[in-house]
């Protein structure tokens, strides 16, 4: 017996093709969605971006960073967004210069509620949130970091419109030439608002008891594949995060049950950030296997995973696919770096919201 194989799973697993959905894969290996805050005016992604995500083409599958669906669901200053004619055909550059490389991509449909300025929002209004709760969270705009500003409570007339702006935002992303989306329902933001007992405190049917607060993350997923197709709509979820002032009394009841309703949908993929987002992978018991259990599309992890881990994570089947943030940031040849056991480029935290090319498109692959 080869020990060498007996004790540490191979680097192969991570580069068997696989399909995730209607999209076939050539390795396991993701690039996270990453909010870089370089759109230009207006919100439009530059052939900046075009160059930064096609130089990350040989990952399995990128997942463009998190995108506003409509004005109001901008939190950011410089986040890109899907629903204007000219972010449309900044993304085509994009998803054409990705294309050329042979690479996949998805982008990231994100709205998000209460975290947000008034100055970032249409006409200086204050943010939409499921109720009107202050999160304890800051977010970046034009002149520094600031406090979030204070939400008005969605009125149960409005969500039908909410609902429609996510389906919308799946077709224009699909005419942008995406492969597919990714609905962000993860680290605080509308949906995993909507979803959490200490920031929905309606008592509609979007609000109180567990079928009412996935509500709103169900009807999106199913507007969106009935859309584009189930095979190309995916969904994140981060069920121990407390980014954005996010808790639940009962995070493992409340995803099981999410889970067992997305499972109907027969989506692409699942991507889980374990723990805290980009913190403690185990703050807290939870028993992902048992959340995963009625899922049939692919399983994608994500949170502080290194070479190793990921090998394991995939040899043993525990997932599909392993999604990298930082390390595919500074890192734009991952995939092979990984195969090879070759060293990796450090991020710089400096340079990663905001500015140009410096941090962005400057580091360096191998050779
Ligand atoms: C970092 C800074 C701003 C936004 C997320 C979209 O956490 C984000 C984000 C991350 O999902």
């Amino acid at each position: 017996m080869n020990v060498s194989h007996a004790t540490s799973a191979n680097v192969d697993a991570l580069f068997q093709p696989t399909m995730v959905g209607d999209i076939e894969v050539p390795n396991r290996i993701v690039m996270a969605p990453l909010t870089r805050n370089r759109a230009s005016a207006g919100n439009v992604p530059t052939e900046l971006n075009a160059t930064y995500y096609a130089q990350r083409a040989s990952a399995g599958l990128i997942i463009a960073e998190a995108t506003q669906i409509s004005p109001e669901g901008q939190g950011y200053i410089a986040t890109p967004g899907i629903h204007s004619r000219e972010q449309i055909e900044g993304w085509k550059k994009v998803t054409a210069a990705v294309h050329a490389k042979g690479g996949r991509i998805v982008l990231q449909l994100w709205h998000v509620g209460r975290i947000s300025h008034v100055s970032l929002q249409p006409d200086g209004k204050p943010p939409v949130a499921p109720s009107a709760i202050r999160a304890e969270a800051k977010t970046f705009i034009a002149e520094g970091f600031v406090d979030v500003s204070a939400p008005r409570a969605l009125a149960l007339e409005e969500i039908p419109a909410l609902i429609d702006s996510y389906r919308q935002a799946a077709a224009n992303a699909r005419e942008a030439g995406f492969d597919g989306v990714e609905v962000h329902g993860a680290n605080g933001y509308l949906i995993d608002q909507f979803l959490r007992d200490k920031s929905n405190h309606r008592t509609d049917a979007y609000g109180g008891g567990i079928e009412n607060r996935t509500r709103l993350l169900f009807e999106v997923c199913q507007a969106v594949a009935g859309e584009i197709g189930a095979g190309r709509t995916a969904v994140r979820l981060s069920p121990l995060t407390h980014s954005g002032d996010i808790a639940d009394s009962s995070p493992q009841r409340l995803f099981n049950r999410a889970v067992e309703r997305l499972a109907g949908l027969n989506l692409a993929y699942l991507h889980i950030i374990e723990g805290e987002t980009a913190g403690a992978r185990e703050p807290e018991p939870f028993d992902y296997e048992r959340m995963r259990k009625p899922f049939k599309g692919a399983w994608m992890v994500n949170n502080g995973y290194d070479r190793a881990m990921a090998i394991d994570e995939v040899a043993s089947g525990r997932a599909d696919l392993v999604a990298f943030g930082r390390e595919f940031l500074a890192n734009p040849d991952l995939p092979r770096r990984l195969r090879e056991n070759a060293a990796l480029n450090k991020p710089d935290p400096k340079t990663f919201y905001g500015g140009g090319a410096e941090g962005y498109t400057d580091y360096l692959a191998l050779d």
